[in-house]
């Protein structure tokens, strides 16, 4: 990335950055992708480049989260794409879905998880699950930013088992009342409504539509995080809160709902972590010839070119996975243990990518200058949500052998 004027460490960078990003594309992926798939990029990365990367730096420092973004991405088309257009989302397929975080991710993994949270965790499951007042009251306003989201699944003593949770719905009659509370819920501090996953009194999960504003719902925001600090990350907490039953999700109840959900974001996921060691490698690239060490660029010495070319190798190896696995989704054919090995793969690749490159950049790599450390500390986010790197692997394990080792 070259810089318009030169900046302080740890600076805004400010509106007049220059980001020259661009994308490594060394096995010609571009010719799997349609013209619409091409246009959809362009505008994104355009869009990153306009709103994201100039500013990313000083709202990461502050741990601020810009709540201007949430109308923006709306404009952009970034909530639901692959929601029909009838319900406000654009209509289009899953690489076109993929693109999106990609290019998003690229600008930060926080700006992504905004996005991917209110289109995968929200949207989705208010329209495959909704009914039709749900969808016509809901969608419309979560696609054009309107309305911000999230998604209460996660407990605090029930992660990676969210078959154990505690938050439960009572009957009573013309109402239920809500009790329990969920924790590390990405947007939960702004969120209009949240879609929370709480157990009736037969244990069956059902899905909820809570929102801002309900009697005993509040959304205290958690603080202290070294990672995704352009994020806003809080708990849910109901004590006695009445939901009407007309925001209960009527169309599908037990885990798999919530665990189809977490299909379509994983899959984000393996989009967008490539798009975070994209531009890992993009700024190596560029130091590596920049900088003189020795009277020569370091990209001369054979151990940088090394770093270099096996991060090209595995970003090159993680776009065709994801092309094929997004070519399955969207003829409906993809199953939860490939989306895991993509999440997984995609994760591993970009934190491996996002160190390789810190080194490159020797002692300017620390620095707000360059978006490698602020790229591998939210990657430790990534690798632990949606299923932390290590349940992924129990998934594939299982598919493998048929023999689930999780318990
Ligand atoms: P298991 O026995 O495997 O399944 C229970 C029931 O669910 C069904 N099911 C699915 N149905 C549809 N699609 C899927 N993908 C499904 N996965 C499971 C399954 O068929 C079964 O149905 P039934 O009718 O037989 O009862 O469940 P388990 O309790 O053994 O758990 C398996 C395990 C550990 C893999 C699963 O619980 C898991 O994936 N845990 C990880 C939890 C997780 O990923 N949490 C994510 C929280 S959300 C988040 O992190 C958002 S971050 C967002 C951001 O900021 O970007
Ligand atoms: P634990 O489940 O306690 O796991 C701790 C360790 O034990 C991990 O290494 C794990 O792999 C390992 N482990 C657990 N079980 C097994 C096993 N059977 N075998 C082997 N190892 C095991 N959740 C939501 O619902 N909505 C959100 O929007 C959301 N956003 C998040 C945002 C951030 C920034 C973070 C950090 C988390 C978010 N989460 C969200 C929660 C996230 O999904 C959980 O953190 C994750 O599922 C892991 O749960 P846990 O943190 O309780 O870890």
């Amino acid at each position: 990335m070259s810089l318009e004027a030169p900046i302080q460490n740890g600076q805004a960078r400010g509106k007049h950055f220059q980001d020259d990003f661009e994308s490594p594309d060394f096995y010609q992926i571009d010719d799997l992708l349609n013209e619409e798939h091409k246009l959809i990029r362009a505008a994104l990365r355009d869009f990153v480049k306009l709103e994201i990367t100039p500013y990313i730096e000083d709202w990461a420092e502050r741990n601020h989260f810009p709540m201007e973004m949430v109308r923006k991405f709306g404009e952009v088309g970034a909530f639901g794409p692959t929601i029909p257009e009838q319900y406000g989302g654009s209509g289009l397929d899953y690489i076109s879905y993929g693109l999106i975080m990609q290019e998003i991710e690229r600008g930060d993994s926080g700006m992504r998880s905004t996005a991917s949270v209110q289109g995968s965790l929200v949207m989705y499951p208010i329209y495959a699950f909704g009914s039709e007042e749900q969808k016509q009251k809901y969608l419309p306003k979560l696609a054009s930013g309107e309305f911000l989201g999230c998604f209460g699944l996660t407990e605090p003593n029930h992660g990676s088992n969210p078959s154990g949770m505690e938050t439960h719905i009572l009957d009573k009659g013309d109402h239920y009342l809500l009790n329990g509370a969920k924790m590390w819920i990405s947007n939960a501090p702004k969120a209009d409504i949240a879609v929370v996953w709480a157990k009736n009194e037969q244990g069956r999960i059902h899905g909820v539509i809570v929102e801002r504003g309900m009697d005993g719902f509040t959304t205290p925001e958690t603080h202290g995080k070294w990672s995704l600090r352009a994020s806003c990350t809080g708990e849910l907490v109901f004590a006695d809160v009445k939901i009407p039953k007309e925001n209960v999700l009527p169309g599908k109840s037990g885990l798999g709902a919530p665990m189809m959900c977490l299909d379509k974001a994983r899959y984000g996921i393996a989009w967008g972590a490539i798009g975070a060691a994209m531009d890992c490698f993009d700024s190596a690239k560029r130091y590596a010839m920049e900088r003189i060490q020795f009277d020569k660029p370091i990209g001369s010495f054979q151990l940088v070119q090394k770093k270099l070319a096996e991060m090209l190798t595995e970003i090159t190896k993680a776009q065709l996975l994801n092309w094929k696995l997004g070519k399955m989704m969207d003829e409906g054919k993809a199953t939860t243990p490939q989306i895991s090995m993509a999440k997984r793969n995609s994760v591993e690749v970009a934190l491996n990518i996002a160190r390789e490159a810190r080194q490159i950049h020797g002692g300017m790599g620390i620095t707000g200058e360059y978006p490698m450390m602020r790229h591998m500390m939210n990657l430790e986010s990534v690798v632990t949500y949606e299923g932390t790197h290590d349940i992924h692997l129990l998934i594939l394990g299982a598919d493998i052998t048929g023999i689930p080792a999780f318990k």
